[in-house]
């Protein structure tokens, strides 16, 4: 397999409106990511995924931009990212884009042009269509709730969005689009950039004559209809030969409604497209039958069975991510672990032992590493993630869900779980903001901070610290096949790893309970690499809640 710096990093993704606020507007900023670069070098990590800071009216946060090359007034400067880059490179940390291309902002000026008029060069950057008896042109249902399709009066036609009606989808089938965010990807490479983050790329090919979907529900057609579309793999190929190839970045594709199939075109070892996918069949497991919103947690046996599809299926012919957080994920504690006080930080450490010890590239979300934990959320107003809220109304008042029924589950699974400031020390709002947060901080941030963690021996931050050093020590944690035991133990996730003859054994029990378990005789005499229970002898065939190890047979 070929060895490459992007297979042998670990990524740690920036929420940047949530990381850190250098001037007390209580939003973060760009200069508050530099302020915290040594933080983020202590902890190992080696390349920064850094959610959009382009200029953006921020209906959804930054994913709708209305200026490819100009930075979101709120974050700062063009100077200051300029700063930012040079910081994070001195400290030989990367940084990778979030590229949004299948849709801007309508406040893009490609847009304002295209809206004006049915004959305007750039009406085709567009989806426009006539309505069909009075209605939208076809029953696509957006992402985040209502129709695809918004009615602009200025020419009595309708245009796409897959998300908000401020997120235009744009028409990759127009070369001239092609080619407008080639250029612009070109420009941001030969600003020194290491390389972008591809947000619903998946999305980026409709199917010809975007005809209806079959019904996701009893309003609207399948959104997810377009993934995966007709030309997807010519367009990522043709953007490969005319950007990607000519640097030394990486690449990862956000591919909604990826298969294991797919992915592996997105994602080849010949390097035609990119260098690896986000799939999202595992943080759709406890999920409710009809939509994402549950309090179910994540079942385990599936669990192990679907990682181990992507495990196996991946190996040799692309390459894995591996996430369970970022952005528009609720945190993975809530689902896979135990948010109490007595067991928070050993289930944190179990789960990321479980997820750092696989092969593929392995991302942290601000926070993860410090074992943050859900919002307690109490109502609707609460929230500010668009996507929570559209579909909060449209359940409640346009299909009658009980708001008493539904609120919980929109609760427990809202993107604005992840997106509540970082939580730095104990000082006013976890020390993120001098000024008022733009959400609220988690009030537990004076048991859960950076502040504490850094210093103390057995915090979640030094377990990941440990987990990522193993990373960069151990060949087998990178490149090492993957074989699943015990797959229908509904505790205990073990998994072995094997390279050149040397073998791991990775085992971690997802229960709140004893499990009797003991190593097979290979791993007896093997080097402990790390484990979340100093105090427990590994071989008196007893598993405390939550507990974690990992072995090395040389
Ligand atoms: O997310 C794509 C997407 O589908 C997400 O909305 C996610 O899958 C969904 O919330 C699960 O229910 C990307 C960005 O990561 C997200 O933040 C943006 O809102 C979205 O695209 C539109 O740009
Ligand atoms: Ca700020």
């Amino acid at each position: 397999m070929k060895k490459t710096w992007w297979k042998e990093s670990v990524i740690y993704q920036i929420y940047p409106r949530s990381f850190a606020d250098s001037n007390g507007d209580g939003i973060g900023d760009l200069n508050g990511i530099t302020s915290k670069l040594d933080y983020l070098k202590n902890l190992g990590i080696d390349v920064i995924w850094l959610s959009p800071v382009y200029k953006s009216p921020n209906d959804d946060n930054g994913y709708d931009i209305s200026d490819y090359e100009a930075i979101m007034d709120e974050f700062g400067t063009m100077e200051d990212f300029d700063r930012m880059l040079a910081e994070a490179h001195a400290r030989g940390i990367k940084i990778v884009m979030d590229l949004v291309v299948n849709h801007t902002s309508d406040e893009h000026k490609w847009f304002l042009e295209s809206r004006s008029s049915k004959d305007n060069p750039k009406r085709d950057y567009y989806f426009w269509r006539e309505g069909k008896d009075g209605r939208e042109p076809n029953n696509w249902g957006s992402w985040f709730s209502g129709s695809a399709w918004k009615y602009d009066e200025t020419t009595d036609m309708y245009y796409l969005h897959l998300f908000s009606p401020k997120q235009p989808d744009l028409n990759w089938d127009n070369p001239v689009v092609r080619k407008e965010v080639f250029d612009m990807m070109t420009r941001w490479c030969e600003k020194g950039i290491d390389g972008f983050r591809m947000d619903v790329i998946s999305l980026i090919s409709k199917p010809a004559g975007l005809p209806d979907a079959p019904l996701m529900n009893e309003l609207y057609g399948d959104c997810g209809c377009t993934a995966n579309g007709p030309h997807v793999h010519e367009y990522l190929q043709e953007m490969n030969r005319e950007v990607l190839s000519k640097y030394d970045i990486m690449t990862v594709g956000e591919t909604a409604c990826v298969t294991l199939e797919e992915a592996k075109k997105y994602a080849n070892s010949e390097g035609t497209e990119l260098n690896m996918v986000f799939q999202f069949e595992h943080v759709g497991l406890d999920g409710d039958a009809e939509f994402k919103w549950s309090t179910r947690k994540m079942p385990l046996v599936p669990l192990k069975e679907n990682l181990t599809k992507w495990q196996k299926g991946l190996d040799g012919v692309a390459w894995n991510s591996l996430y369970f957080c970022n952005h528009d994920q609720p945190r993975v504690i809530n689902r896979l672990g135990d948010p109490s006080d007595e067991l928070r930080e050993v289930s944190a450490k179990c789960i990321a032992t479980c997820l750092h010890m696989m092969q593929g590239t392995p991302y942290v979300y601000q926070g993860e590493e410090l074992g943050m934990v859900n919002y307690p959320f109490r109502t609707v107003k609460d929230f500010n993630d668009l996507e929570s809220i559209n579909a909060y109304y449209e359940l409640t008042e346009k299909m009658g869900w009980d708001p008493k029924e539904i609120f919980p589950k929109i609760a427990n699974k809202s993107r604005d779980n992840a997106r509540t400031p970082m939580q730095w020390d104990d000082s006013a709002n976890a020390g993120f903001t001098t000024g008022t947060p733009w959400l609220a901080v988690n009030p537990n941030y004076v048991k859960i901070n950076a502040a504490d963690q850094v210093i103390r021996e057995d915090s979640v931050f030094n377990y990941y610290k440990k987990l990522i050093e193993l990373r960069h020590t151990y060949d087998i944690i990178v490149y090492g096949r993957y074989e699943l035991q015990m797959a229908e133990d509904p505790d205990l996730y073990v998994y072995t790893r094997e390279l050149d003859g040397h073998k791991l054994l990775v085992v971690c029990n997802f229960s709140d309970h004893e499990r009797e378990f003991m190593p097979d005789e290979e791993f007896r005499e093997g080097k402990v690499l790390i484990r979340n229970l100093d105090n427990n002898n590994i071989l008196d065939g007893i598993l405390e809640p939550y507990e974690a190890y990992v072995i090395y047979a040389e």
